[in-house]
């Protein structure tokens, strides 16, 4: 049904991935329910609904992994493949194919370094605890702070600066769901390693400026001052172990 309300399923208690969406549907005034959570809040078992979603064969191709949005009839999962779509409905994207292309591409890249984040505390795989590989961990977080974090944000530095020398934004055309996303990157780097994320943001004075300008956006700053918004916690992508951050 087109008119239905957008359905968000992603894991509950974290923000994980599900954020990125969440902050697009926010600053688009678009409402959602985010299923899980509403099923709980009923006394029903919510991680179960997204189970039954992520086992569903009629649903071409069924999806690997939350986030998954349902709206207007489609099932979409990825971040990146969500939020291109929602980014076209709700005008969070540039309209013109090479502005489009654009977007998904910086997207694609933040998924990747996102990817990188997690696998700080997680490098031996997401099937084990963290206690079981803080060996790895530690190895694993000394190249992401000194060499591939840097790396991201450097090069996410210079795209903006290509906009003009003030810049804010990532695509031509202005704010756009890729400024959204990586000012919770941003967020989450500064929660996870808040030691190396002041070393590193010296040299991105203008991604701290984009930062800045997407969380004073009234909705999302609406959004990010209410219940439906997780604080980060040692459950998801963005964890603060203060030994994975370097020596003081
Ligand atoms: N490429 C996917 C990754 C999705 C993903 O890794 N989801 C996590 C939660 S944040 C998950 O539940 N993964 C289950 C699995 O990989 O088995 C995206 O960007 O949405």
């Amino acid at each position: 049904m087109s008119d239905e309300r957008y359905e968000l399923y992603y894991w509950p208690g974290l923000p994980g991935r599900g954020e990125f969406i969440r902050l697009a549907l926010a600053d688009a005034g678009v409402p959602w329910t985010d299923v899980v959570r509403a099923r709980q809040a009923a006394g029903e078992d919510g991680v179960a609904a997204l189970l039954e979603v992520l086992q569903r064969d009629d649903l071409s191709p069924p999806p690997f992994a939350p986030p998954i949005l349902h709206a207007r009839g489609l099932w979409i999962s990825h971040v990146a493949v969500i939020l291109d779509w929602l980014g076209g409905e709700h005008g969070l994207a540039p309209s013109d194919e090479a502005g489009r292309l654009a977007a998904h591409q910086l997207q694609l890249t933040l998924t990747d370094f996102v990817a990188e984040a997690h696998d700080t505390h997680h490098p031996g795989g997401s099937n084990l605890a963290y206690e079981e590989q803080t060996e790895e961990a530690l190895v694993r977080s000394k190249s992401f702070r000194e060499a591939r974090a840097p790396k991201f944000l450097g090069y996410f530095e210079r795209v903006v600066r290509a906009h003009g020398e003030d810049a804010d934004h990532l695509v031509a055309g202005g704010h756009s769901y890729v400024d959204l996303s990586l000012a919770h990157v941003l967020d989450g780097l500064a929660y996870a390693f808040p030691r190396a994320f002041a070393q590193w943001t010296k040299q991105t004075p203008r991604l701290i400026a984009l930062r800045d300008r997407v969380f004073a956006r009234e909705r999302v700053a609406a959004y990010r001052a209410s219940d439906e918004h997780v604080a980060f916690n040692e459950h998801g992508i963005f964890r603060h172990y203060p030994e994975l951050d370097g020596d003081a």
